[in-house]
Formats: C-alpha cells, structure tokens, sequence
C-alpha cells in the first residue's frame, strides 16, 4: 500500500481547529467537547470490536447465563464517563435511560451544552456482527444557566451546534458537522488517529439504494406506499437501477446512502399509531448531517430541523435522501 503522505494528511483534531478559526472569539470549548466525543469513540470502538468475546467472557465466568450483548451499556457508560466531567457539558442524555444522566458538582465553562446520544445503535444486529454505530447531537444551552432547565432540552434541531455518528463497520469512521459541511473521518487503529478522509460529504442525487424494512410495508400511509412503488415499482425509468438495502441499523443503512444517493424510510405504523426513531437521538442529527449534505428530512409532512419537540423521547416518522425525492 503506498505511503501516506503525512505532510498532507488532515486529521480530526486538525480541522477541529480549523474550523475553530473561523470564529476568532472562540474560547475553543466547544472544540474540546468534539475531541471528547471523538475520543469516547475510540474507547467504544474498541469494546465494539470485541463485543462478542466480552458477552461471551460474561458468560464463560458464569456471571449470568449467555445475554443478548450488552455492548450498549458498555458503551453507554463510556461515553457518560467521558462526558459527565466536562465543564461544558451542562446536560447529557442517553437513549439508554430515562430522564437526563445526573452530572456531578463541577466547575463550569464559560459556555454550555447540551449533548445527547445513542450510545450504540443497531443493536438487534450486534449478535450477528452487524455493523452498530453511535450517534450524537450537540445543543447550545439557551437558559443560561449552568445546570440546563426544561427549555434547554427541548429546542427544535435546527438549533443543533454540532451532529455526527460513529459507523463501527469494516473500517471505524466518524462522520460529524457543525454546521460548515460534513466531514468523514476514517480511525487509523495503528496510530488511534482520525483521518480526514471523506471531505465535504454530499449526497448523490441519484437513489442507488431504497431502504424501509418491507415486512411492515402494509402498516404504512398510502403515500409511503405510494412512494416505495414509484422506487421499486420498476415504472419510473429514474428508479431502474434503484435497488433495496436495509439491514436494520440506522447508521448503517443512512452512511451507505450519503455516500451512493438513497432513500431511506421509517413511516409510522398505522395499526398502532406508533413510530420507532427517536427525533433527539436519531432522526435530529442525522436531519442536520443530511441537509448539510445537500438532502432533506422530513416526516413525509414537515422537515425534520422544524419539530419542536414536546418530549425527549419523541418519536417520529422518517423519510430522508436527496432532496429533489425527499422534497414533500
Ligand atoms: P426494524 C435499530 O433497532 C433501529 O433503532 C435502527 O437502527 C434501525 O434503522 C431500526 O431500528 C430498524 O427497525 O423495525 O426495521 O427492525
């Protein structure tokens, strides 16, 4: 493999500071919130890497029986342990518990935040060695206090200051913007360095893949029947090399379409009023990443960036891709 080039190689440390630059009176705490989140991923990653081995050794010592894996409440710790004690870190939300983390008595920085995350993501297919992936969301505080209040958590996600997800697939990378593009970083596990290695990410406007879990196909509104027939329907000669790719983990399924041009689908269940993907932790930042990308998200009815949310653990409908498919 040719050498890389290090004198030309940029890093996720090198344009944190760069885009630091582009606000002279930064104090750099939101900088140092990022590299923190950037470094818990490296941690998870590798406790991912080893996540059968781990539920395996759980069981061989005879602790408790075989457990589906618990690589989410590994992980779920490990991005709380390294979150819980930064000084800008003035609310932490997990998807893997209720309420808000409690924060210890720290000091506190000049600016605060409000970060939350889906620890692990994907986690039905962890058993099958699937690819998982944690995805994060960054808010400013806006009630100026240093303990964040009830408005703090509940700010629709256009005001997100930072979004982005780590994808543990064949190769770890994080995908994160704040607001200036959207940036891939490939893990180096030789030098345990992020590498700049997919620049200003936009998405194809073509859709290559279609994803929607199909087993639910009958459950949905007529219009997101309507729209998966004119994808796959064969009618639309637009759609003639569109082809369907799901595996059930978000991270997965939505990185694959960023980078081919796809659509990906999660209608509310009719027979239950229900919907599954959570608006704070998942359809939030993945709308800020894919607007930023060029695409669109929205519920079928409004943009995703526009939900005022009533409750952190909302729930919505998604439908999210390029945007001339995605436009309502
Ligand atoms: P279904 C994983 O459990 C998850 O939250 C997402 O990662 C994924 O896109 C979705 O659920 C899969 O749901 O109902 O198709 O199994």
């Amino acid at each position: 493999m040719a050498a890389v080039p290090w004198s030309k190689v940029r890093t996720l440390e090198s344009t944190i500071g760069k885009e630091q630059r582009l606000h002279p009176h930064s104090r750099g705490i939101f900088s140092d919130l990022v590299r923190r989140i950037g470094l818990a991923s490296k941690v998870v990653v590798a406790n991912v890497k080893r996540a059968a081995l781990l539920d395996r050794s759980i069981a061989m010592a005879g602790e408790r029986p075989a457990v589906p894996s618990q690589i989410h409440l590994v992980a779920n710790d490990v991005m709380k342990s390294a979150l819980v004690w930064m000084p800008s870190v003035a609310g932490l939300v997990s998807s893997e518990e209720n309420g808000v983390v409690r924060l210890p008595e720290k000091p506190r920085a000049a600016d605060q935040y409000i970060v939350f995350f889906t620890p692990i993501d994907g986690r039905s297919i962890a058993e099958a060695n699937g690819s998982l992936g944690t995805i994060f969301s960054v808010y400013r505080c806006i009630s100026g206090y240093s303990t964040a209040r009830h408005e703090d958590f509940l700010q629709p996600p256009y005001k997100q200051a930072a979004a982005g997800y780590v994808l543990y697939g064949s190769s770890t990378m994080l995908v994160l913007t704040t607001g200036h593009g959207v940036h891939g970083f490939t893990l180096d596990p030789e030098i345990g360095e992020y590498i700049l290695s997919h620049e200003n990410i936009l998405i194809p406007d073509k859709v290559r893949c279609f994803s929607a879990n199909r087993a639910k196909t009958p459950y949905w509104d007529e219009p997101s029947q309507r729209f998966a027939t004119l994808l796959t329907g064969g009618a639309e000669p637009r759609y003639e090399k569109t082809s369907s790719r799901y595996i059930g983990s978000l991270v997965a399924d939505f990185h694959r379409n960023l980078l081919y041009g796809g659509v990906f689908m999660y209608p509310t269940n009719q027979a239950t009023g229900e919907d599954k993907l959570r608006l704070l932790f998942e359809c939030g930042p993945l709308a800020m990443i894919i607007e930023q990308a060029g695409g669109l998200a929205t519920t079928g009815r409004e943009r995703i960036l526009d939900i005022r949310p009533t409750e952190m653990q909302q729930t919505v409908p998604l439908v999210i891709g390029p945007r001339r498919e995605i436009e309502p």
